[in-house]
Parts: C-alpha cells; sequence; structure tokens
C-alpha cells in the first residue's frame, strides 16, 4: 500500500523547503494511478494553504522533451494561482531549487469541459490563446525520475507567465517560437513540435483531465507543454518567450 498523503506531503515540502529528494521508484513499484492520487493530495496542501486551482499543464507533448527527459508518454499536471508569475508575484530565485523555462502556448477556456473533446471540436472552447513560458523545478535530486515520480510531483510545476490574450486563430501551425535569457536565444522551436499541432495537446487535456479528475472549468489556463527542451535559469535575470503572431511573455527573476 503506498502512503499516497504521505509521500504528498514530503513532495510539498521539498517545494516549500527548497530541498531535493530521492525519487520514490528507486525504492517502490507504483502505478500511474498511484501517481495521480499522490498529485491530488499534494494540490490539496496547495490548496489548504489558501491558492486556488488555476488550470492544468501538459507535459511530454513534444519528441524534444521526451528525449530530454528519457520518459515516453503524456502527462497532466495542475496550476495553482500561486504559481502564476507577474509583476506583483514575481518568481523568486531562492524559493527555487534547480528552476528550468521552456517556451510554451496558453489556452483560456470559455467554459467548463464534461467531457473529453476532438481536435476538430476544441477551438470552440477556448476564448484566448497566449504565449507563454512554464518554470519547472523539480523536487527530485538532479532532475531525475520516472514517469509515475514526475506525475506525483504534478509534472515538476513550478511557475508560470503568460503574454497577452489574443483572439483564437484557424490554426497554431508552423508559428516559431523562441526563448531567451538575458535577451540571448538560447532555444528555438516551431509551434508544430506540439503534437503536431497544439490544439491536439488541448484535446488530450481534455481527455486526460477527466480521466484523473482534475477540473477544467470556464476561465482556466491550459499549458500545451513546451516546444524545445527546457533550460536551467541559473543566473539569467530576464526570460522572454516570443511566438510568432502571439506576442511575447516575460519575467524578471526576484
Ligand atoms: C516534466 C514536465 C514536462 C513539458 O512541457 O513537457 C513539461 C519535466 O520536464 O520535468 O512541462
Ligand atoms: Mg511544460
Amino acid at each position: 500500500m503506498i502512503p499516497h498523503t504521505q509521500w504528498a506531503k514530503a513532495l510539498h515540502e521539498s517545494a516549500r523547503a527548497q530541498k531535493p529528494r530521492d525519487q520514490f521508484s528507486t525504492q517502490h513499484t507504483y502505478s500511474l494511478d498511484d501517481a495521480y492520487r499522490i498529485q491530488h493530495a499534494l494540490i490539496q496542501e496547495r490548496v489548504n494553504e489558501g491558492h486556488s486551482i488555476v488550470g492544468v499543464k501538459m507535459g511530454f507533448t513534444s519528441v524534444a522533451k521526451m528525449k530530454q527527459m528519457g520518459v515516453d508518454d503524456m502527462i497532466i499536471g495542475q496550476l495553482t494561482a500561486d504559481m502564476w508569475i507577474t509583476e506583483d508575484q514575481p518568481l523568486v530565485r531562492s524559493q527555487c531549487i534547480h528552476p528550468r523555462a521552456e517556451p510554451e502556448i496558453a489556452f483560456r477556456l470559455s467554459q467548463d469541459i464534461t467531457s473529453p473533446l476532438s481536435v476538430d471540436e476544441v477551438t470552440s472552447v477556448v476564448d484566448g490563446v497566449a504565449s507563454a513560458i512554464e518554470i519547472i523545478d523539480s523536487r527530485y535530486e538532479n532532475f531525475k525520475f520516472s514517469l509515475e515520480d514526475v506525475v506525483a510531483d504534478n509534472c515538476s510545476s513550478c511557475g508560470f507567465a503568460l503574454g497577452p490574450w489574443c483572439e483564437v486563430p484557424l490554426g497554431l501551425n508552423g508559428l516559431d517560437m523562441i526563448q531567451t535569457f538575458d535577451h540571448q536565444i538560447v532555444a528555438q522551436g516551431t509551434s508544430d513540435a506540439i503534437l503536431d499541432n497544439p490544439f491536439e495537446a488541448l484535446a488530450a487535456a481534455t481527455r486526460l483531465a477527466l480521466q484523473y479528475g482534475l477540473p477544467l472549468k470556464k476561465g482556466m489556463i491550459v499549458l500545451a507543454g513546451a516546444s524545445t527542451a527546457a533550460h536551467f535559469i541559473g543566473a539569467t535575470k530576464n526570460v522572454e518567450v516570443t511566438v510568432d503572431g502571439l506576442g511575447s511573455a516575460q519575467f524578471n527573476m526576484a
């Protein structure tokens, strides 16, 4: 029997104390269902601190990310209000373990989602698209994990920043995505890297969210997953992601 709540509390404590921990999978065998139960309990810790759930994030929707991290399946995690990086709520370097940034695209839901949707259906349930940056900060030593470990750890979620909301275009293919650190290009990709079409990531999010009991409500944000490998932020001050036609998301580290 896996002690879901105890492991969730340990992961939460690692995040709050900036202390990376051992992977669970090196000592225990546990299922993906167990991993999502741990993730639920972990999110409950944040909700108990007063942070609401503001959306979900897809992971490993690009070959670049799967290769970088050595896993081969899509995952889903949750976003809470305290992860949203704004001028009023900066990302504080000393509150992270070993943060990495990656270029993403964000969707805003125009209605509650109650059934899995196809790629043709998802365009009618979003009222905004934005360029986005995701900050991931695995709670495991050396950013090493199994698929179950990373799901339990809420898919390494740490923070996210959004560009201005744009009207939903008919297609999101062939858009260049560029990430800079202090105005130097560190990663360059295309939106096609995200499941050949970022709307596919949104469709997959509706499927996985319903499968694992994650809420998808009107106004919530869905991150589609990174189009390139992630980069360690290190001593970087400014992080910016520009997506063709969607403008840019950026923030300064505090
Ligand atoms: C897991 C999170 C993956 C993405 O965009 O593919 C992810 C990790 O790489 O630590 O967020
Ligand atoms: Mg990501």
